[in-house]
């Protein structure tokens, strides 16, 4: 009987840490960063488009942005990129997609008065 109870437990931890992989799932529900994915990313030296806004939708400028991009296989050095300053909410933060593959993007804003949110995205470049 108790031996159920704990693999149930186990079993529910392992659902939820599922269902927070969500492709685009943000850390602090008071600030909402968006990466921009309209243009479809390809291998290479790259220009991120972030925005953030706070929970009302106004746009923040004065935030820093900072990118870290890891590939979902061993070997890999992260790909990072940051950025001090947006316009109108927009950051826009130098990149490289060093190689075609999956790779988990981690997006942090830090603001002047300490707060932080990050974003994880997964995000796929072809290989070609
Ligand atoms: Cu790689």
């Amino acid at each position: 009987m108790r031996k159920w109870t704990v693999a149930g437990v186990v079993l529910l931890i392992v659902v939820l840490a599922g269902c927070r992989q969500s492709p685009q799932a943000t850390s602090t529900p008071d600030l909402e960063i968006t990466l921009d994915t309209t243009t479809p990313f390809k291998m290479g030296q790259t220009e991120l488009v972030v925005t953030l806004k706070d929970a009302q939708g106004t746009p923040i400028d004065n935030a820093k942005i900072e990118v870290q991009g890891d590939m979902t296989h061993a070997g890999m050095k992260p790909s990072l990129g940051s950025v001090d300053k947006g316009t109108q909410g927009q950051y826009k933060i130098p990149f490289d997609w060093s190689m075609g593959g999956d790779w988990v993007l981690t997006i942090k804003a830090t603001l002047p008065d300490g707060r932080t949110a990050s974003k994880r995205i997964e995000v796929t470049i072809p290989t070609s």
